[in-house]
């Protein structure tokens, strides 16, 4: 196989089909090209962008993926979606609103991987971004949706983390999940054109009033900005955002930190999909894991006292 460090296209995708292939004999090729793209990698600007479906994260992103290659970037994009895995979430309409964007050379759009648990998913949403670092791509932009626990998973895998928002009176704004503000580094009420310019003001205002009750760290408090996809000045505006945060957190070290978090993230993620994959390989525990949870179904026994003894097998092995 080429190099991913060659910059294919058809390299990268066949690296990432690997990766997300369950066979044995492909994890065990795809575990040497990220240990090798690991080296190559963490030089990219890895931004998460999130907000429920049809807030225009898509639209955003065509718009915000064609400015930066016309600056001269190289820009992946990668969707996590585990709402719909038979058919692939929201990516096929995703395709066809990143039209223009897929067709250009320094463009790479990657759907989000449709099989596995969302751990799963996330994990191999992590080794993509490595291998699209070494393949050369500087900005990593990660689309996914606003519903369960695929936003948080991916806040902690990025530099940036963008919550996209509908404009609106109050009642969507009590409708945002608690601890989204706290996992926002910049948020964006969207769809601000036409009939919708002031709502989206107050949205903002709302938004504004909301932040200013966390806690933020010394040098950055989370922005609210409005924007339209359509306008491209917008979309700019927003990046210039994303890019002061990156400037900043770069010269308090903190991006460093940053990093290291997600790494560390990393690894408890592969510890805990190992320690789970050990347990459900050992025929001994599996069955014992039936039993506890019987026994647990029927209150005979307390899951801390069924999670004990399910380790004590494992420390048994
Ligand atoms: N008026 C308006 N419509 C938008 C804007 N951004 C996206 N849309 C439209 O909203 C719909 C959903 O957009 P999409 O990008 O697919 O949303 P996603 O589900 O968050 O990715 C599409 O019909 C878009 O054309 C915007 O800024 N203003
Ligand atoms: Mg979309």
């Amino acid at each position: 196989m080429t190099s991913i460090r060659s910059g294919n296209k058809r390299t990268l995708a066949k690296a990432i089909t690997l990766l997300e292939s369950s066979l044995d004999e492909h994890k065990e090729q795809s575990r040497v090209l990220v240990d090798e793209a690991l080296v190559h990698s963490g030089k990219s600007l890895r931004v998460g962008i999130t907000g429920v479906p049809g807030v225009g994260k898509s639209t955003f992103i065509e718009c915000l993926g064609l400015y930066l290659i016309n600056s001269g970037f190289k820009v992946a994009v990668l969707a996590v979606d585990p709402s719909s895995p038979v058919t692939g979430g929201s990516i096929l309409g995703d395709k066809t609103r990143m039209e223009m964007l897929s067709r250009e050379e320094n463009a790479f759009i990657r759907p989000s991987p449709t099989s596995g648990s969302l751990g799963g998913v996330a994990q191999k949403t992590r080794e993509t971004i490595l291998l699209c670092e070494a393949a050369g791509y500087d900005v990593v932009l990660i689309e996914t949706v606003g519903v369960g626990q695929s936003e948080y998973l991916v806040s902690k895998m990025v530099d940036f983390f963008l919550v996209m928002i509908l404009p609106g009176a109050g009642d969507e704004l009590q409708g945002l999940k608690k601890g989204i503000l706290e996992l926002a580094d910049g948020m964006v009420v969207n769809k601000c054109d036409g009939d919708t310019v002031q709502s989206a003001g107050v949205s903002k205002q709302q938004l504004v009033s909301a932040l200013s009750l966390l806690n933020q760290s010394e040098y950055w408090s989370t922005p609210v900005l409005t924007c339209s996809s359509f306008n491209e000045k917008d979309v700019i505006q927003v990046w210039a955002m994303i890019g002061e945060y990156f400037d900043l957190v770069k010269a308090s070290g903190d991006l460093r930190k940053r990093r290291n978090k997600q790494n560390i993230n990393w690894m408890n993620a592969l510890i805990e999909e190992a320690l789970i994959g050990r347990l459900n390989s050992n025929s001994k525990i599996k069955s014992l894991l039936l039993e506890l949870e019987t026994s647990v179904k029927k209150l005979e026994i307390t899951p801390y006292a069924a999670a004990t003894q399910v380790v004590q097998a494992l420390d048994e092995l």
